[in-house]
């Protein structure tokens, strides 16, 4: 057997001591995903949210689950209310939690119960800039994301900010999963390339499922 072929199509692959890739481990589960991301959507829709420095986000977001992450002038922060409907973020369907579970423990992190799924909707240009996910309470858990439609180059970096950066390609269905030393690792998605996915269009979508609280 071709020992670089196994490697490029074998369906976990470790990046870091805690992270892990499933090549396509959602993609049987896309069209239940995309159902429910259409009903969440219906009750919080899509917006671009603006950064405590005044910069309006090209990702347009929305969540759910008990929590769902907010941006706007006073800062970055988890709240239980859409801040555009002033109601409750809708539930996290049962599909998505227990997808999210088992990515987790299959990629060694067992009991993970995420209390919020940010949805994340990029178009071609759109791009998030090299960050880290620091707004919840307990670095313990691990974050698992979920990569739905057209390809995007992922930003891989390491601990501080000026580290070396490596590029990844994640494609539809592919999960990835990162927690304990990786957790805190800089991270973000080149603009996205122009494109046609046969269940998405022009479009990727991104779930990131969080212990916030
Ligand atoms: C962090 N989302 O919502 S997936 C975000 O594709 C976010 O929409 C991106 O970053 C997206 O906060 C990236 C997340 C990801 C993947 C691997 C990581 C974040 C990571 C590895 C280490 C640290
Ligand atoms: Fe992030």
């Amino acid at each position: 057997m071709n020992a670089d072929l196994f490697a490029e199509t074998s369906p976990a692959e470790r990046l870091g001591p805690g992270t892990m890739l499933l090549h396509r481990f959602a993609e049987s589960k896309a069209a239940a995903l995309l159902n429910a991301i259409d009903q969440i959507t219906a009750q919080a829709p899509f917006r671009h949210l603006v950064t405590p420095g005044g910069q309006r986000m090209s990702v347009a977001m929305s969540n759910c689950g008990a929590l769902g992450w907010v941006s706007d002038r006073a800062g970055y922060r988890y709240q239980a209310i859409d801040p555009q409907s002033g109601l409750p973020w809708p539930p996290m369907p049962a599909c998505f939690a227990l997808l999210a579970h088992s990515a987790a423990e299959q990629a060694g992190f067992a009991g993970f119960a995420p209390d919020a799924c940010l949805i994340n909707r990029y178009t071609p240009g759109t791009r998030l800039s090299l960050h880290q996910d620091r707004d919840e309470h307990d670095y313990s858990a691990p974050i698992v994301s979920v990569s739905l439609g057209l390809p995007a180059v992922f930003l891989f970096g390491g601990l501080v900010r000026s580290d070396p950066v490596k590029h990844l390609t994640l494609q539809h269905g592919d999960v990835l999963v990162w927690g304990g030393p990786d957790r805190l690792r800089f991270h973000g998605v080149k603009p996205i390339g122009e494109g046609l996915h046969s269940l998405l269009g022009m479009q990727r979508i991104n779930l990131t499922f969080r212990r916030a609280a």
